[in-house]
């Protein structure tokens, strides 16, 4: 049977859908595309996905998927055993949503519009401004996702694919030496979710 075809970057947020996926059991083709813009393989990216960003997904019927959120929502409905999404009903669904989007919706773009700020604003001073100014309000928000972050779980006593976006984003700036020093708690879920058997190679493979 056809399997549907992750393109991800080592590293990237691909990794969160790759968790996902190693969780439900679920098996995936996986291609390795650099969205930068020299690189050899952004032509391919962008052929199947306009926005040339990563995670991008192909299921087997050929329908493009962008949007790690999306994914995961995809898998919960074929997988929901995986605990991904609390099912309808549960009193965390809720809580569920307002942190996963929080996450996707304005932690994520901090890195869109501070990663290369050239992209964005013609001059020199400006773009270091943005990098900044975006650097200085991701610390902020992952600070409040600490005030808020339960234990043993995001949710308490339930995991779900918020714990999969917090081991691999505290991987990403400002860098697990900040996290560890500024969200403990956070770096405990990551480190958890890490660990468990299904997620293993997947977390080594994408950050060693
Ligand atoms: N909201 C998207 C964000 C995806 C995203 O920003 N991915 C990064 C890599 S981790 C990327 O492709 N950056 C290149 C770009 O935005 O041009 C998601 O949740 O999948």
């Amino acid at each position: 049977m056809k399997k549907p075809l992750l393109l991800g970057c080592q590293g990237c947020g691909n990794a969160i859908v790759e968790c996902a996926f190693a969780l439900a059991g679920i098996p995936f083709d996986y291609e390795e595309v650099d969205y930068s813009a020299d690189s050899p393989t952004r032509p391919r990216l962008l052929e199947v996905n306009p926005l040339g960003q990563v995670p991008t997904l192909v299921l087997p019927d050929g329908t493009v998927m962008a949007e790690s959120l999306a994914m995961i929502h995809s898998i919960d409905d074929v997988a929901p055993k995986a605990g991904l999404i609390p099912p309808k009903g549960d009193a965390l669904r809720p809580v569920f949503y307002r942190w996963a989007i929080h996450i996707i919706a304005a932690v994520y773009p901090t890195f869109t519009y501070g990663d290369d700020p050239k992209k964005w604003v013609a001059d020199e001073t400006g773009a270091k401004q943005l990098r900044a100014s975006t650097d200085a309000h991701r610390q902020e928000m992952w600070r409040r996702l600490e005030s808020v972050a339960g234990s043993p779980w995001f949710l308490g006593e339930r995991r779900s694919a918020l714990d999969l976006y917090i081991a691999s984003m505290t991987r990403w700036r400002p860098g697990r030496k900040w996290f560890e020093a500024n969200t403990p708690k956070l770096v405990a879920i990551a480190e958890r979710a890490s660990a468990l058997e299904e997620l293993t190679p997947v977390m080594k493979k994408n950050f060693g």
